[in-house]
């Protein structure tokens, strides 16, 4: 089913006297784009601040935003929503895909007729889309994520990996490297015994933490490197008997994790501004509809406050490295 419009930007009006600055903004954007966002999930906390980040993009080179999609990340759930963009001759389509490849077939046909389209978060096949806005270097981030919980558990001992869905490209490409890191000598003491998969469902993450501290004793550490199950691992830590004994870490925002902190159940987790991820892909979207870039490697376009960003190799552009959160610089973020 189709869940209501979360947002529509509004186009600038072009008055008279303005006409002819109205055809196109300083950064040689046009005005009016239709660009839609589609999120994994349109209740997820991160896509919303991320999609938000969006819109206020679209809204400041004049543009037509919305943003669209379905309640569970499950492969299929966003078909649906891009067949409908494609009717609706959208200019641009931005899109965090729930499987790298069960959209591909539809991001193709929107392609061949012209729509532009920017995966962001969670990439597609390199065939499903013109350019992938990633939040940072996904080797950078796995790797991150293991040196950290090797801190947390003072060098040794079990760990699991609480993740979004089997599926979700971002979680999987994170996991490659943290298994690729544990390869280092450094880490030979600890072990990594179990990857569960808790759907980016609030409820069934809870109870696949759980699942974790009755199958696994002696695990020392959960790392979640998504924010729906790195809140839902506090949360039922906090009030357990784990909690100062089981560290939880991973990838949240500093908004659902802030409590966690307080209370001593999180020690540390990482992630980047979701916002300025989603206002990125907006600029990107913007610049391809525009036909200032097409994609290629080398090109670079004007991101708004974010200055002059460049597109490196397979049409990825990076929006910078994450940021490590503590109990000493939790308290300076707010999203
Ligand atoms: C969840 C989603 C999203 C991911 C973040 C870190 O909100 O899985 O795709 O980037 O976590």
């Amino acid at each position: 089913m189709f869940k209501p419009l979360r947002h529509t930007g509004a186009a600038t009006l072009c008055i008279a006297l303005l006409a002819i600055s109205c055809a196109s903004s300083a950064a040689g954007l046009k005005n009016g784009l239709k660009i839609a966002f589609v999120p994994k999930q349109i209740n997820n906390p991160y896509e919303v601040i991320a999609d938000d980040g969006g819109m206020a993009a679209i809204k400041e080179f004049g543009g037509v935003g919305k943003v669209v999609g379905p309640s569970d990340a499950g492969a299929s759930s966003q078909v649906q929503y891009i067949n409908t963009l494609i009717t609706q001759r959208q200019d641009a389509i931005v899109i965090a895909a729930n499987d790298a490849n069960a959209v591909v077939p539809y991001l193709k046909k929107a392609m061949s007729q012209g729509i532009k389209v920017v995966t962001f978060d969670s990439d597609t096949a390199p065939e499903g889309r013109q350019l992938f806005v990633n939040q940072a270097n996904a080797e950078g981030i796995g790797r991150g994520q293991i040196e950290l919980v090797s801190k947390l558990m003072g060098g040794e001992g079990e760990f699991a990996v609480l993740s979004a869905t089997p599926n979700a490209t971002n979680q999987n490409t994170w996991i490659k490297w943290m298994q690729e890191e544990l390869k280092k000598p450094a880490y030979s003491k600890i072990k990594l015994v179990k990857i569960a998969y808790g759907n980016d469902d609030d409820q069934k993450s809870f109870v696949e933490t759980q699942g974790l501290l009755q199958a696994y004793p002696n695990l020392k550490a959960i790392v979640a490197p998504t924010t729906v199950g790195i809140a839902a691992a506090a949360r039922y830590i906090s009030s357990s008997s784990s909690k100062g004994k089981v560290a939880v870490t991973g990838l949240g925002t500093p908004n659902q994790m802030r409590a966690f902190v307080k209370n001593g159940t999180v020690k540390a987790f990482q992630l980047w501004d979701p916002n300025q991820l989603g206002y990125l892909a907006g600029y990107a979207a913007a610049a391809l509809a525009s036909g200032t870039i097409d994609g290629k490697e080398g090109e670079s376009f004007d991101a708004g406050k974010l200055g002059k960003r460049t597109i490196g190799p397979q049409g990825e552009i990076i929006l910078g490295p994450p940021t490590t959160f503590d109990a000493g610089n939790i308290d300076k973020f707010n999203f």
